[in-house]
């Protein structure tokens, strides 16, 4: 089959909703060899994007939503259990999260896993976590690097409460700071004072990277 259709069907698997399709559709393309970032990156993501404007011009409704997510979350899995791991010294600690309020996580999950199959070390605390409990465990692990997610317009403001607490506290030297989510933007990283932006996971490795080195 040619690799567009992969992607294709991949991408419609998760707009049907049908989590055993998606399933089916990595297990057996994982297992030929398909690179498992492009496959989610090009194949499942595409999916799930197309379904949030459909819900967001209310073409979709929220059960649909979350069937593609549930679809989305274990075709994410199965893609990242794929990636290699590097099996090198850790290169830095980051914490992360998804900002109290919010509760998506699977781009934040797509994240995690490629700084983890880059030799990073990662603390994931989850979803909905309070501005103070990121600060908490970042002092605790002694991290290089704080990242927090967000996928609502509200949340935002939480990623603005982080940097403000950081500085209040004294830490804000302390710690690097990085931000994303589908409505952050790199201007609102300049806005806040969050010490980098990134688009998507692949560019997100990259920024840390440079955040740890610039800092070393
Ligand atoms: C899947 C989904 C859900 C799932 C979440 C499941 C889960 N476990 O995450 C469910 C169905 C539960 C859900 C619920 C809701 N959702 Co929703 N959801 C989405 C959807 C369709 C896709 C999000 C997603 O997973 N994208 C795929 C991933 C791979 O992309 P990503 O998250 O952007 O992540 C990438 C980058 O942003 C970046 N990145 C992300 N985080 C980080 C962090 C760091 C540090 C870095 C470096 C990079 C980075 O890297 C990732 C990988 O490349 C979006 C639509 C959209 N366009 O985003 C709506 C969307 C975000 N949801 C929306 C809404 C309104 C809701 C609900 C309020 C609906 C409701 N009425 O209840 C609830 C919210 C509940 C809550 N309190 O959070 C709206 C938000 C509107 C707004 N202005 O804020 C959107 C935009 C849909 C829409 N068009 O209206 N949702």
């Amino acid at each position: 089959m040619e690799i567009n259709q992969i992607f294709e069907e991949a991408k419609n698997s998760i707009m049907a909703g049908d989590k055993e399709r998606a399933e089916e559709i990595a297990k057996k393309w994982l297992s030929e060899g398909i690179d498992p970032i492009e496959l989610l990156s090009k194949g499942f993501v595409p999916g799930i994007n197309e379904m949030g404007n459909l819900f967001g011009c209310g073409k979709v409704f929220l059960p649909d939503l979350i069937l593609s997510a549930e679809a989305m979350e274990s075709a994410a899995e199965m893609c990242s259990r794929a990636i290699p791991q590097e099996k090198v010294e850790k290169k830095g600690k980051i914490v992360i999260g998804t900002i109290e309020g919010d509760i998506h996580d699977i781009g934040k999950a797509i994240v995690i896993c490629l700084l983890r199959a880059n030799g990073f070390e990662v603390f994931d605390l989850g979803r909905d976590v309070p501005v103070q409990a990121f600060i908490n465990k970042a002092l605790e692990v002694n991290a290089d690097v704080i990242g927090s997610s967000c996928l609502l317009t509200t949340t935002m403001e939480g990623q603005r409460t982080l940097e403000q607490e950081l500085r209040q506290q004294g830490l804000r030297d302390r710690f690097k700071t990085i931000i994303g989510g589908a409505p952050v933007t790199q201007r609102w990283a300049d806005r806040i004072g969050a010490d980098a932006y990134a688009e998507d996971a692949l560019e997100g490795v990259k920024k840390i990277r440079d955040l740890i080195l610039g800092q070393k």
